[in-house]
C-alpha cells in the first residue's frame, strides 16, 4: 500500500500512532502488524535509535501500510536530510520556538527551488513503493513537515509558526512543555497552552497533534479536537504490563 499519513490527514482521517524507542525489526514489526495505526514515530531524539536504523524501521512500517515519521534529535539540516533520505514520510523536529525556526525547518525539508534539501534519493523511494527516479518529483508534496511546540516561546509564537508555508503539523510535546514553562503537567496554564496551540493550528488550516502517554489521554485529546495523537510508547507499554504481572505474584 502507498498510504501515507499526509493523505490520511488530507482526507480528514485521524492520525493514530505510537512511539517507537527500540531499534531493530522485532518490536516495530510486532506493533505495526497489529493494524489500527496509520503512523509510527521513530524516535531518534530520546529513543535508542540512531540514524542508520531509520531505513530498516521505515521499511518495516511501510510493509504494513503505516507511515514512518522520524523524530530527529535537534533542529539541524543534516539530521533532516538523514531522516528523509532513509524514507521517512515526515520528519518531526523538536523545539520550534519561532516562525523563523519554522521557516528554516521547512527549507531544510524541501528540495530546491522551495528549499535547500540536498539531492541523494537512492534509498528514499523504498518506503513509498516507488523507484528512485520517481521519488524526488513527489517528495515535497508527499512529505509532512512536523514541528514540536513544547516551550513558552513556542506557544507565545504559535499563531505565527502555524501560518508558515510548508508547516503541516504542530505537534505538542506536553512533557517538555510543562518542564519548559515550569508549570504543573495538566494544570490550568498547561492546558491553556495546549488549547491555544490547537486553535492556532486549526485557524491556519494545519494539523493539530499531541503526544499522549496512554489511550485514555489520547481519546480525550481526539474528543477535544486534535487531528493526530500518539497513544503510547513501546517501552511504556512493556514496562507497565510487566509491572502489572509482577504485582500479581506479590512483587512490586
Ligand atoms: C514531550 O511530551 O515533551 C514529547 O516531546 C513527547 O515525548
Amino acid at each position: 500500500a502507498n498510504a501515507t499519513l499526509k493523505n490520511a490527514l488530507t482526507n480528514k482521517e485521524k492520525g493514530v500512532g505510537f512511539w517507537l524507542t527500540f531499534p531493530g525489526p522485532t518490536v516495530v514489526r510486532s506493533l505495526v502488524s497489529l493494524g489500527g495505526f496509520n503512523w509510527c514515530l521513530i524516535d531518534g531524539e530520546h529513543g535508542q535509535i540512531g540514524d542508520t536504523d531509520y531505513f530498516e524501521l521505515a521499511n518495516a512500517c511501510r510493509q504494513y501500510g503505516v507511515s514512518p515519521i522520524v523524530r530527529i534529535p535537534n533542529a539541524e539540516e543534516y539530521m533532516i536530510k538523514r531522516a528523509l533520505d532513509s524514507g521517512a514520510h515526515g520528519v518531526m523536529t523538536p523545539m520550534c520556538h519561532t516562525a523563523e525556526d519554522a521557516r528554516k525547518i521547512v527549507s531544510w525539508n524541501k528540495y530546491p527551488p522551495t528549499g535547500t534539501r540536498g539531492y541523494g534519493p537512492m534509498f528514499s523511494g523504498h518506503s513509498f513503493g516507488v523507484a528512485e527516479n520517481d521519488y524526488p518529483a513527489e517528495a515535497d508534496a508527499t512529505l509532512l513537515v512536523i514541528v514540536q511546540i513544547e516551550s513558552r516561546s513556542g506557544v507565545e509564537n504559535v499563531e505565527e509558526i502555524a501560518k508558515v508555508d510548508g508547516i503541516d503539523v504542530l505537534f505538542i510535546g506536553p512533557y517538555d512543555l510543562s518542564k519548559q514553562m515550569n508549570v504543573p503537567f495538566g494544570g490550568e496554564e498547561h492546558q491553556a497552552a495546549i488549547a491555544r496551540t490547537l486553535a492556532a493550528a486549526h485557524a491556519a488550516g494545519k494539523t493539530a497533534a499531541i503526544f499522549c502517554a496512554n489511550g485514555e489521554q489520547a481519546a480525550q485529546r481526539l474528543e477535544q479536537g486534535f487531528d493526530m495523537v500518539s497513544i503510547a510508547t513501546d517501552v511504556g507499554v512493556i514496562t507497565q504490563a510487566m509491572q502489572a504481572e509482577l504485582a500479581k505474584v506479590g512483587q512490586s
